[in-house]
């Protein structure tokens, strides 16, 4: 095989790129491997879109307007099962495989754990052999890439686009039209403007190379109707493609914000875009061999990510009626069956509603078709539906659509589930019970574990033998294993290495330097405030005053990681960045202090950054204020990889807890319930201040620009939001988390006792692949049955 790809890649390189093996470069060695591994996933591919159209396969289609994917050559390699071969071919041309592939982009099409989410179940459904594609938009720009001015976030344009982008196939016979705008006549839309959505599409292989689907992403493509030739020949040249100009905006950037709907008028068109192109692909792929719609139920299930793309709902019921005669009742029974929605959010800032004035304007066919899936509501339901509206106080509430829409309506974590039922569609819960269901989120072993750590999927392998990778519960079998020493002596070494790799990377990348020997305490996610890097700011400020008031004491070493990205309007958010930074330069810099605390800010943390820094840490941080975290998809990187947790009872938190055992999770913090209790209590924050000498010790030290002595007012507004309105209840949960830091300390001074417990944590972690989580979508909402 190795000799295959080595002939491949020389082949594609002279033949594909027109250069010769002495003259290339590495970038453009990666495009030729990149070819050679595409090659070797074409057959599968096309064997997949044949089997499944042969055997009339139920398929599913996943909209989302983010995916994370993550650099995708060696990911290829390991599910192709050519890695080791890839590693081989390369080396007797004289290039290296780990050097190839440290510069190839990561595609940063995504915020975070929604987009990362649609990465790893596309992944499962291909190595379970379950026809899918993903859809998405191939965003010019992806998300910024983070740098840091003094401590302040900078953004910079992405340019994933720059190798050329070897893995995505342009289908330039695939192309839909979407159009916008105009004016009703009845219920006939005359639109104003259309747009054309080309396909490009990128191979997701499963793991054994046995099946491959396709993730489709639409680009706006040229259009020779766009250019206004009249304007053009008067002259006005530039005013001539504005219409073109526009069309392409559509699908030039990402939205980098997760928490408001800036933009709304392009946002709005963005989403249309992506779902009707999408819908009008699934159709026609349907209508290409079944001439019964009212079947599709059978053949499709589109799953809603958010509610980004719920204007499926109105989309499809509108391309039945008015392109293929159904009534409108049949159309929206038909759109109920085929769609699901899963909700990522309880968030109200971000749970997205459009004005009645813009929908109308951009879809006035639709909002009509919104006006009357209302009205079917109040009709089936009577009163009991009084307090239901698709529309209210001139918005479309988005997410209302979407539940009223689907067939199914789950969150991504036990507690987030039920607090969907609870809080967000108390009347959809009570009038259709068994709708709104939960699926927790899982992540996919091959890509966080196999990929990111090879030190210790190896060591699993000796140990278990290999099978774990698709069926991750024979990671039970570790559990045996977790009080021989010698075992745990090579889990420490395993960990030792991944350390190493962390360091180097983080040295050549970033210019980073940290010590080795120390307890490696992660926080990595969108910063938010109720995420609450704040918390561990706060408490990181209060270990560097502890260490010097007793400069000898036997403290454990720390390394404290943060990572991730503001959205670049969120001004708290960008605040705390530079906090975090500015208390660096102060720690970093103190001799006293530096060997037994170092805080280390990755810039630019993505999908890469994460593969080298998780299977490096010792403590995961999941510190989240209770009820607000959905999921958090990190915290089960992490304790796969053998990282044991400080968390709250949040999201997914609950259930990891609930498998690892409470001894192996370092729980705190208040409940969901009583954080909505506490926020009751008038001047809580301050109470909870004045009962912490080290809280308070903390926040003087800020105030008086301990870490901006050339600017001591710089924190007086997040200073401001700790003392008089605290919503997250940072200073209420400050002291439990004080002492559950403790407790990590005086596990980790017993080697053998936090090794075990990691391992545990490893060993516990089967329920949390996305193989389970996709089996569940299968049989709670897409209703497909088993695939090989
Ligand atoms: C909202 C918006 C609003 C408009 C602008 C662009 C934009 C982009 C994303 C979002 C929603 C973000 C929701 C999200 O990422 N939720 C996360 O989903 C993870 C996967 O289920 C879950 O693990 C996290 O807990 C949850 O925060």
């Amino acid at each position: 095989m190795s000799d295959q790809i080595r002939s491949s890649i020389l082949r594609h390189l002279r033949y594909s790129l027109g250069i010769s093996e002495s003259q290339a470069a590495l970038a453009d060695w990666r495009t030729a491997l990149s070819l050679a591994l595409r090659d070797l996933a074409m057959d599968p591919w096309l064997e997949a879109e044949k089997r499944a159209t042969d055997e009339d396969r139920k398929r599913v289609y996943y909209l989302s307007m983010e995916f994370l994917t993550g650099r995708l050559i060696e990911d290829a390699a390991i599910n192709l099962g050519v890695r080791t071969e890839a590693v081989v071919a390369l080396d007797s041309l004289g290039v290296s495989f780990a050097d190839l592939v440290a510069g190839e982009p990561d595609p940063a099409l995504g915020n975070g754990g929604l987009g990362r989410l649609a990465a790893c179940y596309l992944e499962s459904m291909s190595t379970l052999g379950l026809p899918a594609y993903g859809y998405g938009l191939r965003y010019e720009r992806g998300l910024f890439r983070q740098s840091f001015d003094e401590g302040r976030q900078v953004e910079h344009p992405d340019e994933w686009l720059g190798d050329g982008s070897p893995w995505s196939l342009g289908k330039p016979e695939t192309t839909h039209r979407v159009s916008f705008g105009g004016s009703l006549d009845g219920e006939t839309w005359n639109p104003e403007s259309s747009i054309v959505a080309g396909a490009f599409d990128t191979p997701v292989a499963g793991y054994g190379g046995r099946w491959v689907n396709t993730l489709r992403l639409w680009a706006a493509t040229a259009d020779a109707n766009l250019l206004d030739l009249g304007r053009f020949n008067s002259g006005d040249f530039f005013g001539a493609a504005d219409a073109e100009t526009w069309a392409k905006t559509l699908s030039r950037v990402l939205y980098p914000a997760d928490e408001t709907d800036l933009g709304k008028r392009l946002r709005l068109s963005q989403e249309y875009f992506l779902t009707s192109a999408s819908v009008q692909d699934l159709l026609e792929r349907f209508t290409s061999s079944h001439t019964d719609l009212e079947r599709l139920p059978e053949f499709v299930a589109i799953q809603m990510n958010d509610t980004h793309p719920a204007i499926a709902g109105p989309e499809l019921i509108r391309l039945l009626i008015d392109e293929h005669g159904f009534s409108f009742d049949r159309a929206a029974d038909v759109a109920v069956d085929v769609l699901g929605y899963t909700n990522h959010t309880l968030l109200p800032e971000a749970l997205e509603h459009w004005s009645v004035d813009l929908m109308g304007s951009l879809l006035p066919r639709h909002l009509q078709i919104i006006e009357k899936l209302d009205a079917r509501i109040h009709t089936t339901y009577g009163p009991a539906a009084d307090n239901v509206h698709l529309i209210d106080h001139g918005q479309v509430r988005m997410g209302d659509l979407a539940a009223w829409t689907s067939h199914r309506v789950n969150g991504v974590s036990a507690l987030h589930s039920e607090l969907v039922k609870t809080d967000l569609f108390e009347a959809l819960d009570e009038l259709e019970p068994g709708r709104i269901v939960n699926v927790t989120n899982g992540i996919t072993p091959r890509r966080w574990l196999k990929l990111a750590n090879p030190a210790l999927a190896n060591l699993i392998t000796e140990t278990i033998g290999s099978g774990w990778e698709t069926d991750l519960d024979r990671l039970r079998a570790l559990e045996a294993h977790a009080d021989d020493p010698a075992f745990l002596d090579a889990f420490g070494r395993a960990k030792h290495a991944a350390k190493q790799v962390f360091l180097d990377w983080a040295r050549e990348t970033h210019g980073i330097d940290m010590p080795h020997d120390a307890l490696y305490d992660a926080q990595i996610k969108r910063i938010h405030e109720y995420k609450r890097q704040l918390l561990n700011i706060l408490w990181t400020i209060s270990r560097y005053q502890q260490i010097k008031k007793d400069p000898q004491g036997a403290w454990v070493p720390r390394v404290k990681i943060f990572g991730g990205k503001a959205a670049p309007s969120y001004a708290v958010a960008k605040d705390i960045i530079r906090l975090v930074n500015d208390v660096a330069e102060v720690v970093n810099n103190d001799p006293e202090t530096k060997d037994l605390l170092r805080i280390v800010f990755v810039p630019n943390y993505n999908v890469t950054a994460a593969e080298k820094l998780i299977p490096a840490a010792d403590l995961s941080e999941q510190i989240s204020t209770a009820g607000m975290e959905a999921s958090g998809t990190g915290n089960m990187k992490f304790a796969l990889n053998g990282a044991l947790t400080i968390g709250t009872l949040d999201g997914a938190n609950v259930e990891i807890r609930d498998e690892v055992g409470p001894d192996n999770f370092f729980l705190f913090g208040l409940t969901t319930e009583e954080v909505a209790e506490r926020r009751e209590q008038e001047g809580h924050a301050r109470a909870a201040i004045e009962a912490s000498c080290v809280l308070r010790e903390v926040l003087d030290a800020i105030a008086a620009g301990a870490f901006s002595p050339d600017e001591p007012g710089r924190y007086a507004g997040i200073l401001d939001l700790v003392w008089n309105s605290d919503w997250f209840l940072v200073a209420s949960d400050f002291d439990a988390y004080d002492s559950a830091q403790q407790v990590v300390d005086q596990t980790y001074r017993e080697p053998q006792e936090w090794q075990r417990k990691a391992v545990l944590n490893i060993a516990r972690m089967g329920f949390f692949s996305s193989d389970r989580a996709i089996r569940e979508y299968m049989s709670e909402i897409w209703n497909v049955g088993p695939t090989f």
